[in-house]
């Protein structure tokens, strides 16, 4: 190349980097509020980040394709907002659309969509390839993208970072930024949300980590841990669900041999939670549901699969705990005919649907898996959950105990815990399977009524 080709292509390359400098200032993230916020899934995660973006003053949007979700919104209602959210959104009305060109004037976009795995337990990122490519689409120089969903490591440098480059010609780290930060929601929790949980934080590069620092100090009133890589980061959420998989897998695993044995586990696991130290209590049920811990360990095993390494240990906790909706079923079994009976037009009563006790969220919940047991088995079964009436066959707790003599507890909603043996009695109930082991188990020894709790 001959000497002037040189030094044209030089300067345009300088040209090239001032720009890119001039627009890096431009998007400094000191003084969020002259940025436009885009958040892409409005759901238990990204709608309570909305409200706070917008309750800091900061310009705010947000897209999600479910237009029915669009509309609630529209109208001030979410189904998991809490009161004080519902009031927020009323104060702070957010411009909200299911078309991805909502995302046009944002320049910080932080991704919320679902992570769920497949039937066969795989892997699903369809949502979050979708939502990423939307982001592209708006993508400008000086941006930073934010991705919060629960994923396995190498998800953020493998999936999408590369589409966020192909399909907007941009670079990351040179000309947008790029964050992940696992979202830490606790649904049904009064003391922990968006604002004040602590989090961790890795960077696709010093740029960026240093970007989403400063807009996570701006909307958050909780310390933010850098890590030392984006896999670490999402190493870390992966390894808290996991962690929480396998420990309640240990006590459900205790439970059944404890039945066996006329043990208490409950008790038990109370006697070890009087030391202060070295251990964490959990406690067993009739199964593990939600959106994080039944699903989370699979992309861990899924990803150590991909590198040639087994997790035995996470696998067989989600067999332990996957069979417990199977074990409550043969408790009430047990209970009812010695094991003999087959349930065919037994009428039944369950009582909760919702995976976690009060709220109205069936996400894997195990209740339902039980009441699906159970009809494949002939069973004639009633359901009432007073947080998820629409998906109760029964509109309330009379009317689902009427005509049947056995109940499952199946979810340790507030109302099901002060149930007294007296009150079954009298709706005529002589079997109760206790499957969050949330009912006062002695006053039920001291009646006639026939009671089995999980483990004890
Ligand atoms: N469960 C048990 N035994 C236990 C604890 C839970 O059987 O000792 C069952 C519950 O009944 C439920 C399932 O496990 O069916 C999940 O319960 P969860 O309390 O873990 O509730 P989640 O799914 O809402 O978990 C969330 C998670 N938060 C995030 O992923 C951001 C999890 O990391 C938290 O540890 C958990 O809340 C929490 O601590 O409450």
């Amino acid at each position: 190349m001959n000497n002037k080709k040189v030094r044209t292509t030089v300067s345009v390359e300088r040209r090239r980097e001032k720009t890119y400098e001039i627009r890096r200032r431009q998007y400094d993230f000191d003084t969020l509020s002259e940025h436009t916020v885009a958040i892409v899934g409005l759901g238990y995660v990204g709608l309570p980040l909305a409200l706070t973006v917008a309750e800091r003053g900061i310009p705010v949007v947000g897209f999600d394709t479910d237009s029915r979700k669009i509309s609630g919104i529209r109208s001030g209602e979410a189904d998991f907002l809490a009161p004080e959210e519902k009031l927020v959104l009323k104060n702070h009305p957010i411009d909200v659309d299911s078309h991805f060109s909502i995302l046009n004037n944002a320049d910080t976009f932080f991704i919320c969509v679902p992570t769920p795995v497949t039937a066969n337990h795989l892997p699903d990122l369809g949502p979050l390839i979708d939502a990423t490519r939307s982001v592209a689409a708006a993508l400008k120089p000086g941006s930073l993208v934010l991705v919060e969903s629960t994923i396995n490591p190498g998800i953020c440098d493998d999936i999408i970072i590369p589409i966020l480059e192909f399909e907007s010609d941009l670079t990351v780290e040179r000309d947008f930024y790029f964050v992940y930060c696992p979202e830490r929601i606790n649904p049904g929790d009064d003391r922990f949300n968006t604002k004040n949980i602590p989090r961790v934080l890795g960077g696709a590069g010093p740029h960026s980590l240093e970007r989403g620092l400063k807009v996570y100090k701006a909307l958050l009133d909780a310390p933010v841990t850098p890590m030392g890589s984006l896999k670490e980061a999402e190493a870390v959420k992966m390894v808290e669900n996991a962690f929480r998989d396998v420990n309640i897998a240990f006590v459900n695993e205790l439970a059944m041999a404890f039945d066996r044995e006329g043990i208490d586990v409950v008790n038990v696991i109370n006697g070890a939670a009087t030391k202060p130290f070295g251990f964490m209590a959990h406690y067993p049920g009739c199964g593990v549901g939600g959106h994080c811990i039944p699903v989370d360990p699979y992309y861990l095993i899924e990803y150590g699969r991909k590198h040639g390494f087994t997790h035995h240990l996470l696998m067989s906790a989600r067999t332990t705990n996957n069979h417990m909706p199977h074990y409550t079923i043969k408790k009430l079994r047990e209970a009812m005919y010695f094991g003999e009976c087959d349930f065919s037009n037994t009428p039944v009563a369950i009582l909760g649907l919702s995976y976690k006790k009060n709220i109205g969220d069936l996400r894997e919940s195990p209740a339902l898996e039980i009441r699906d047991l159970l009809i494949e088995e002939g069973a004639r079964v009633t359901t009432f959950d007073p947080h998820s009436l629409e998906q109760s066959t029964a509109s309330s707790l009379e009317s689902a105990l009427r005509g049947t003599r056995a109940v499952i507890v199946a979810t340790d909603h507030d109302e099901f815990c002060t149930l007294t043996p007296s009150f079954f009695e009298e709706h005529g109930i002589r079997i109760v399977i206790d499957g969050r082991n949330c009912l006062d188990k002695e006053a039920f020894m001291d009646s006639t009524i026939n009671y089995h709790g999980i483990g004890r």
